[in-house]
């Protein structure tokens, strides 16, 4: 047996107004099909007819002065029991459900779907919904007050948004059109509800097309008529993680990043927000290093560097090379050589302050400059090409995408830069063979293996796997026999 659906004889949802006509709109569209169809009884009465004297007085002026006029009390007071007399759902068995207060105010709590939500299953349990709509400053605040202590009503002000109405009617529309679609049988097709609840939740949907596929000159997403749909999803996945990031960050500051795979987190970084830990995520900034970072980066790059060097490596040697390499002083002589180095640096937005990660560039003196080292000269041919020294993130921001972010935007460093005239032709890196995850990071982000390298730290020689990335399939630079 299918449980009885609620019928208009059994969800109820009366409007107050001075101006009932404002509330027409609900005879449209898909509330007034609900309506028509016998899924909910909504009733608009004018305020106007409980006022009692000659001119329908409803307002005054506030008590202790000030601007503007206040709703009286007593009107609302009659208009309200008035409605809450007449008969509501068809009682269920038990103590019937609290009527709703509902008051529109700049000063309620935000409307958001799932107060809309919670309002729809209070309908579908038998709760009646009232609206009262005010105008001018607002309503005597002992309306809310008395409906609430006496217990003939919950009382619920809410806002639609921080801007000034006219009055409470347009929130008093939105309000009833966001809950009744979620009423059962009123949206034709629910998947359009499911939808919104899955995936998506708590993101901005991205953009979307339909025929004709060339409009003006403007062609829609070649992803889109791959059919495709893995690459699809993918697709509007990113576009609507983009879109959150750009205009509703306050969407992100509330995510639960548990809710995010892999490529999410991949998107999101290169967006400026990585999974913090904690449950949150936090946004960071990309940009180029300045001659006031060298501190940060010395500690940065000192407490870094011995965590991806490969075991077996005495202590001391690590010691030296990064005093050698990476001491404050060393890192102001690259700072103050913008030809000659890129720097980019990870830095957290907000709270938790200091440099998240950072990278290195070594970029080639002449446009025909061979690489520091004769193994490394021989195993590529591209020139110019620049050296990846240095790309690293604080531990606990490994895997996060945040790497990957500072290397993108490296790369984009690199691509804008010319030597001599020559663009860019490749970038290097020289890698520890036994570290397979930052060899699958660099593989990810367009590097390919071409041989191997020397590199020493102290005395010991340690074997470097020798990576590259070409800046542009179709090379640029000098040679590119590779
Ligand atoms: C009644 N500005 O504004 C935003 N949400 C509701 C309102 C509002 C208003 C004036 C009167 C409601």
């Amino acid at each position: 047996m299918t449980p009885a659906r609620r019928t208009s004889a059994d969800v109820r949802i009366d409007v107050l107004s001075i101006f009932p006509d404002y509330l027409a709109p609900l005879d449209l569209s898909l509330v007034g099909r609900a309506r028509r169809d016998g899924l909910l009884r909504l009733e608009v009465h004018d305020l106007r007819d409980w006022a009692t004297d000659r001119h329908r007085t409803v307002d005054d002026t506030p008590v202790g002065g000030g601007a503007g006029m206040v709703m009286r009390a007593d009107v609302w007071g009659a208009a309200l029991d008035a409605v809450l007399a007449t008969d509501g759902p068809t009682p269920s068995p038990g103590e019937p459900p609290r009527p709703i207060l509902l008051v529109p105010t700049p000063a309620g709590a935000p409307l958001t779907q799932s107060r809309a939500q919670d309002l729809a299953d209070e309908l579908g349990a038998g709760t009646r919904l009232v609206i009262a709509c005010g105008r001018y400053e607002g309503i005597d605040s002992r309306v809310a007050e008395h409906y609430a202590a006496a217990g003939l009503a919950r009382v619920q002000e809410y806002s639609i948004g921080d801007y000034v109405l006219g009055g409470g009617e347009v929130a008093a529309l939105v309000l009833v059109e966001a809950v009744a679609r979620l009423l059962p049988g009123v949206v034709g097709n629910p998947e359009s509800l499911v939808e919104e609840s899955h995936g998506s939740a708590g993101l901005l949907e991205g953009p979307v097309y339909t025929r004709p596929l060339d409009w003006r000159g403007l062609i829609v997403p070649e992803v889109l008529r791959s059919g495709h749909h893995g690459r699809i999803a993918r697709w509007r996945r990113d576009r609507g993680l983009e879109r959150t990031a750009a205009r509703r960050p306050d969407l992100l500051d509330r995510l639960d990043p548990g809710s995010l795979d892999r490529a999410d987190k991949a998107t999101l970084a290169s967006c400026g927000w990585v999974d913090g830990g904690e449950g949150r995520l936090t946004r960071f900034e990309v940009r180029d290093a300045v001659p006031d970072d060298a501190a940060a980066l010395a500690a940065l790059a000192g407490a870094t560097f011995p965590l991806a060097c490969p075991p077996g490596v005495p202590v001391a040697d690590v010691a030296a090379f990064v005093a050698a390499h990476l001491s404050p002083e060393r890192w102001a002589g690259y700072l103050a050589d913008p030809v000659g180095y890129v720097v980019v640096v990870a830095e957290a937005a907000a709270r938790r302050p200091g440099l998240l990660g950072y990278v290195l560039v070594v970029l080639p003196s002449t446009a025909d400059a061979e690489p520091v080292a004769a193994d490394v000269a021989a195993a590529f041919a591209q020139r110019p090409a620049a050296e990846l020294s240095k790309c690293y993130v604080v531990p606990g921001l490994q895997g996060t995408g945040l790497a990957g972010a500072l290397l993108e935007a490296a790369h984009d460093r690199i691509a804008a830069r010319t030597v001599e005239g020559h663009a860019l032709a490749a970038v290097w890196l020289g890698t520890n063979r036994g570290n397979r995850r930052a060899q699958r990071f660099y593989r990810r982000h367009g590097y390919t293996a071409v041989g191997r390298r020397t590199f020493r730290v102290g005395d010991a020689p340690q074997e470097d796997l020798l990576m590259v990335r070409r800046m542009s399939p179709s090379g640029g630079g000098l040679v590119d026999a590779g």
